[in-house]
Parts: C-alpha cells; structure tokens; sequence
C-alpha cells in the first residue's frame, strides 16, 4: 500500500473485473487510485488500456469503445490514454513516470486511412536547434504564441495540483522553446520530444486560432479560481486546499472559522494580500541594509547576503531570502548569534512573527521595516513597512558555494546541476558537491568541494553561470515586467 497514485482516477478497458484487469485494478487501488466504471470528463485522470486484450492498432475501435464509456470528443479531452504497461512500470519504479512513452495515438489515423493522407502534401519537418541545451531558448522564437498559452495551461495545472501534467507541459515547452521553425499543426508537433498527442492537439489549435479553448474553461472553472485563492494562504497546499473546498468552503471566510487551521494557516489568513504580492526589488535591498545593520550589532563579521530570485536579478520577489554566514564560522556558532538576532529584530518591532523554527539552520517569519527605513522605500511618512516573508538561512562558512548554488536557485536549474552530478557519479546538495565512493557493497559520499560557487559548476563540467542566467523557470512571473 503506498500513496502513488493518490487523488488520480483510472479508467480500465476493458472494463471489466475479470482476469488480469482485475489484478491491475487492484494494484492501483492498493496505490491509491480510485477506479472509475465510465468516463468521468472531469474526473478522470488517466484511460488505461490493456495494449494485450485491445488492438491497439484499430484506433477507431478503441475510440468507440471509449465513447460509448462516455468520452464524447476524443479531440477535445485531455486525459492520457495509455498502454496499462505504464502502471505496472510505476509501481516496479514506485515513482509516478510521464505517460509520453506509453500513449496511444487516438489521433493517429489506422492503416486506410493514413493512405489517404500521406499522399497529402508532406509537411516540413520541425527543426530542433542541436547547439542549444534543454532550458535553453532560440531568439526570437516562432512558436512563442504556443509557448505562452502552454505555459498558462501548465499553471494551471499547478494551481490543481496536477504535477503530472505540469510535467508533461514543462517538457513539451522545453522542446518546443529549442524549434527554430514554426511548428503549426499536429502532425508537425507530434514529431517533437516530450509531446504527446493531447499536446500536439493544443499547439495546432493554438497555431490556428492564436487561443486554447481549454485554457478559459480552466480560468473560468469555480474549482480552479478556489484551488488558487485557498492555496494563496501561507501553510496550504494541494491536498488541504482539495479538502475544503470538498467540505464546501467558498471563501477566506469560511476558512477563517475552522477549528483546525494551524498557527502558520492561521498567519497565512491575516496576512493574505501581503503575502501574495511581490516584493519590489528595490525594497529588498532595504531589508538587505536594515538586516546587515542589525545583525553588525550582534555580531560585526556576520554577513547576510539575499539568494533566491534577488540574486537571480528578479525585478520583484515573492520572498527574501537570506543566506547568514560568517568567516570560519561553524553551524553552532552562527546558531548562537541567531538566538542573538531574533531577540535584537524582536525588539526593535521588525520581526512580526515565526512561521517556522523548527529546522535548526532556517528561520521562516514576517517582517515590517520600521518607519525610518520604510522611509527610504517609499520616501514619504511614519508608517512601518508592509509584512513581508523573510527567511533566514543559516550556512557554515565552509559550505557557501553549495548554499549559494542551492539557495540562488531557480529550482529547475538547481534541478538540472543535480541531475548532472549524478551523471558523474557524485551528489550535490546544499551543503556540498561529493563523490560517490563504493566500498565493496557499502556506498560513501567523499567531499569534492562545498566552499568555492565556481570550482563546483566547473567540476560537473558546466560552464559558469552567473546568476542572472540561472532563471529557467516556466512560471517566473517576474521576467514579464
Ligand atoms: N529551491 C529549490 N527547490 C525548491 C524550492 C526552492 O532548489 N523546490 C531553492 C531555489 C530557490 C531558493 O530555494 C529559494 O526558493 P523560493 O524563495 O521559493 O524561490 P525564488 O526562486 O526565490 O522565487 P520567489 O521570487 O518566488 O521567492
Ligand atoms: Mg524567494
């Protein structure tokens, strides 16, 4: 029993309880599924196919079938149909795998008539810029339309929690962001790596009506406007957000009478609209002024430094991140000087709340600039400055390159270093670049380097980057502006 398929709900064909189907229906229950007796257009997550049983070839009987379960425009949904190999693989990797492989193509034409259509005009094949590397973009791309619009589609799927498919998005985008032609119909799409054929369907309408009729029915749809207003409260996430608005919560208010919010949810409510703005840069800086100024009172060599987007060039910031270290400093030390910190920031009025002490090297809270330094953000007036999300990051001094590495972001970026490494046999996390040692059947990790930024990205053979070119993510709103 594990939570794999959690929230995800599987239509079987056949669908029946017989046989072998009757075996797989019980291991994706047994892994969390929920199994659906037709097709459910709001419901269902994925149609799985057993490819031994039904001919996948006679896609006019398969999509038959599937109509008569109840899917009435094959063209329209965006459900994956896959091969039932996918659940079994899934299960053996425990781990929720990208159904691209293992689609079958509705869209495809069977044997007759694909006569008819090769003999159509052959279309131009789209062509993939080799030199650049996944994350990468062509300039001035002629896809960008698509880009665009599936970029808002694969928010949101965020917004509802659906990895699966952001994942699905986020691959086809990286592919198509490296098409140096104009990619306008299916068949064109579908040649591409990481796009499916419920994709391909999206950038051809896309190509054709500069629209996605989906993407307003999603921004339209209740569910989604919830999911996002619920899980725009600090402390919620996917699965609670799901909850509530299964209990019938339809408002802030609604949830601010529950009895069972936690004491970050319940911060998260009073400071709703603040913490949902972005923080311009240029106040950052002044937080990054004031909180130098503070910490030189405990201690004059501390150094706080902000990561995250900021140091990424980000023009507003969703939070400040702030990276405290200290010449040779260990991790007990800095330690001290934060019990130090918390008392001093407390005292002086900017530390408005703790969100989150628990890990002993990161510190989560609110704060206000006092009315002098708020001052210098809006140049006029006493007031205290607007509650922000600030967190402090505690790094031992040896460690700083790889926190810096970590902590600089953006995720995706991050992601790909890692990956990397593991490509060269080592591992990188926040603390440090290692190399994976084999003693017989035991496994040691041998630091390579933590200390020096630049050192670790040349060791995984990537070029430098500065920070400002680490920005790979689809949803950094903050490059728009
Ligand atoms: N990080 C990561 N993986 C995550 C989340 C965060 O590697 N899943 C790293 C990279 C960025 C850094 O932590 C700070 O995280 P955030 O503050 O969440 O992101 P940000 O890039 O600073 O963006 P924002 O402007 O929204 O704060
Ligand atoms: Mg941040």
């Amino acid at each position: 029993m594990t939570s794999l398929f959690l929230g995800l709900k599987f239509l079987f064909i056949p669908n029946s309880k017989a046989g072998v189907s009757k075996i797989r229906q019980k291991l994706a229950v047994d892994h969390g599924a929920q199994i659906c007796s037709a097709f459910g257009e709001t419901s269902t997550t994925h149609v799985l196919v057993d490819t031994k049983v039904v001919l996948t070839a006679n896609t006019e009987a398969l999509i038959r079938t599937l109509k008569k379960l109840g899917l009435r425009d094959i063209a329209k949904t965006n459900v994956p149909v896959v091969g039932q190999e996918w659940l079994v693989q899934c299960v053996s990797k425990s781990e929720l795998l990208p159904t691209a492989n293992y689609t079958i193509d509705l869209a495809r034409p069977s044997a007759k008539k694909r006569k008819v259509s090769s003999l159509r005009k052959a279309e131009s094949r789209p062509i993939v810029d080799t030199t650049l590397e996944p994350g990468e973009k062509v300039l001035d791309s002629p896809n960008q339309t698509s880009v665009d619009v599936l970029n808002e589609m694969a928010e949101q799927h965020r917004i509802n929690g659906e990895a699966y498919k952001v994942k699905a998005y986020r691959n086809a985008i990286d592919t198509l962001q490296r098409v140096s032609t104009p990619v306008t119909s299916y068949s064109q799409a579908i040649q591409l790596e990481g796009v499916g054929p419920a994709i391909a369907k999206k950038i051809e309408e896309i190509s054709r009506t500069h629209h996605l009729r989906q993407l307003d029915v999603s921004k339209g749809s209740r569910h989604t406007q919830l999911m996002k207003l619920f899980k725009g409260i600090y402390g919620v996430g996917t699965v609670i957000a799901k909850k509530w608005i299964d209990e019938g919560m339809t408002s802030l208010d609604d949830i601010k009478n529950r009895t069972d919010l936690t004491d970050a949810q319940r911060l998260g409510l009073q400071y709703y609209d603040e913490w949902n703005e972005r923080i311009p840069r240029s106040e950052c800086t002044i937080h990054a002024e004031y909180v130098q100024y503070m910490l030189n009172r405990v201690d004059p060599l501390i150094e706080a430094t902000i990561g995250g987007s900021y140091r990424r060039g980000a023009k507003t910031c969703g939070d400040i991140d702030f990276i405290v270290t200290k010449p040779d400093a260990t991790m007990e030390a800095l330690q001290a000087d934060m019990d130090n910190l918390i008392d001093t920031i407390k005292q002086a009025g900017y530390l408005q709340c703790i969100l989150h002490h628990h890990v002993k090297n990161k510190l989560l809270t609110g704060c206000s600039l006092p009315p002098l330094w708020n001052k210098k953000v809006d140049g006029q007036g006493e007031e205290w400055g607007k509650c922000r999300r600030v967190d402090f990051l505690l790094v031992p001094w040896k460690e700083l390159g790889a926190a810096m590495i970590y902590f600089t972001g953006d995720d995706e970026f991050n992601k790909k270093l890692r990956y990397r490494a593991q490509k060269h046999g080592m591992v990188l996390n926040g603390t440090g670049l290692y190399k994976i040692v084999r003693d017989g059947s035991k496994e040691r990790h041998e630091l390579v380097e933590s200390f020096d930024e630049k050192k670790i990205m040349s060791l995984l053979n990537v070029k430098w980057h500065e920070p400002e070119q680490r920005n790979t993510g689809v949803f950094d709103i903050a490059w728009n502006g």
